[in-house]
């Protein structure tokens, strides 16, 4: 029984060993299935990301490579520009020197009239049309002579302030009237450029006056040409140069100043404006000099450092001859029509000036600014420029002035 249970057991143990042998080969033929299909999909997908970072890094070298290169091309192609500019700039002709004995060339004096000639045709002469066109003006009258104002360079402000004037104080019977509406206008002009304050005094020695303005007005000029209308009337005077920016703005000054037996102070080319000034004012005062003229450099007035140049320049004024400045004139290009009222106010607003100085009214029909710089600024015109030669500077008279513009 027991062998039969041994031979049993045998018999069972023999199948169960042939058994775990089939099971064994079964599982290793498995495990072999299974290590094949891991190396096929498995390992092969992970070695796929695990290559990406390489890849990553390769494409982040090619990245950067094609970067340096593009970055040594902009550098070459900056060369290149600047290459260019530098043989541009070498084959330039030299800029033709600063023509200083054009810019003080004695010129022909002209009449107010002959002046204000483009002015008067550009805008004076279509209203003197108007007018004389018939006695009475009927409504397409008016309407063109509020065009001719509008179109004009008086501003719209002011142009409209003069029609609301006529409205206002003329009857209708009165404007109709042509004549009466032409000396009604030409009153109302003389009255807004009539800025009441009395006339420059020359009551202090030495009397300062510091003249402003953007580049190329004509402050040079104007300063050459204020000198000997001073000298003319038996003043002693001392120029100031200080526009010490300008190349050869010294040399300028120096021949108008030689021409009218006016001594010069100037400082060294980009030196301090303010010292060379009140150097200037030292020399006047162990002079006896009755009037000092300071020229300032003109570059844009909207650039802050201008501005506060101009200011320093005024606070040493003060420091050498206290409440000096006592002029602080402001030289405006008629050419410049409605910017020069904005120019007016920043210098204004900055500085406080004390007149105008309105030049090259022989050279544009845009004259009617006058008009709207006193109406809007309240600020009196000193002098106005009809031209190049040292008498074209003209003191400035309203009354004659407007009559000379409405003159046909
Ligand atoms: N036709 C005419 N030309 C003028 C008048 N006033 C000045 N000029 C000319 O304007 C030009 C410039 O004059 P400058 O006196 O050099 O002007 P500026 O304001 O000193 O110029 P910057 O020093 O550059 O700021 C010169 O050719 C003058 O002859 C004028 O009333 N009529
Ligand atoms: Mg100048």
């Amino acid at each position: 029984m027991k062998e039969f249970v041994l031979r049993d057991n045998i018999a069972i143990s023999t199948a169960g060993i042939g058994d775990i042998i089939f099971i064994v080969i079964l599982l290793g033929f498995a495990l072999l299935i299974i290590l094949a299909l891991y190396k096929k999909f498995v390992k092969k997908d992970a070695s796929r990301y695990e290559a990406k970072p390489v890849k990553r890094e390769a494409e982040a070298i090619k990245e950067e490579e094609k970067e340096e290169i593009a970055e040594e091309g902009e550098e070459e192609v900056e060369e290149a520009i600047e290459k260019e500019a530098v043989e541009k700039e070498e084959k330039k002709p030299e800029p033709a020197p600063i023509q200083v004995e054009e810019l003080v060339k004695p010129k022909e004096p002209k009449s107010l009239k002959e002046g204000l000639k483009k002015t008067h045709d550009g805008f004076i002469s279509r209203l003197n049309k108007i007018f004389f066109s018939s006695k009475s003006l009927t409504k397409e009258n008016m309407d063109a002579i509020e065009e001719v104002l509008f179109t004009s360079d008086v501003g719209v402000k002011t142009s409209q302030r003069l029609l609301d004037f006529l409205n206002e104080n003329l009857s209708n019977k009165e404007l109709e009237d042509a004549g009466k509406m032409r000396d009604a206008l030409k009153q109302r002009i003389k009255e807004m450029v009539k800025v009441d304050v009395p006339p420059v005094a020359f009551d202090k020695k030495p009397y300062i006056i510091m003249i402003v303005g953007v580049n190329g007005v004509g402050k040079t000029t104007t300063i050459g040409k204020l000198g000997a209308k001073y000298r003319a009337l038996g003043k002693t005077v001392l120029f100031a140069a200080g526009d010490t920016f300008r190349a050869a703005a010294s040399e300028q000054i120096e021949v108008w100043g030689e021409r009218a037996g006016i001594q010069v102070v100037s400082g060294q080319e980009g030196s301090d404006p303010a010292a060379v000034i009140y150097d200037a004012i030292s020399a006047a005062k162990a002079k006896d000099i009755d009037i000092v003229i300071a020229d300032t450099a003109g570059r844009l007035h909207t650039k802050l450092p201008l501005m506060e140049e101009l200011k320093k320049v005024k606070r040493v004024c003060n420091k050498a001859v206290e409440g000096s400045p006592h002029e602080i004139f402001l030289v405006l290009d008629a050419n410049t029509g409605q910017n020069a009222i904005s120019q007016a106010k920043e210098f204004n607003d900055a500085l406080g000036i004390t007149g105008i100085i309105l030049t090259k009214l022989d050279g544009t029909a845009k004259g009617g600014v006058i008009i709207g710089i006193c109406d809007e600024l309240k600020k009196p015109v000193r002098y106005i420029g009809i031209g190049e030669s040292v008498e074209d500077l003209r003191d400035f008279d309203p009354d004659e002035f407007v009559n000379a513009l409405f003159e046909e």
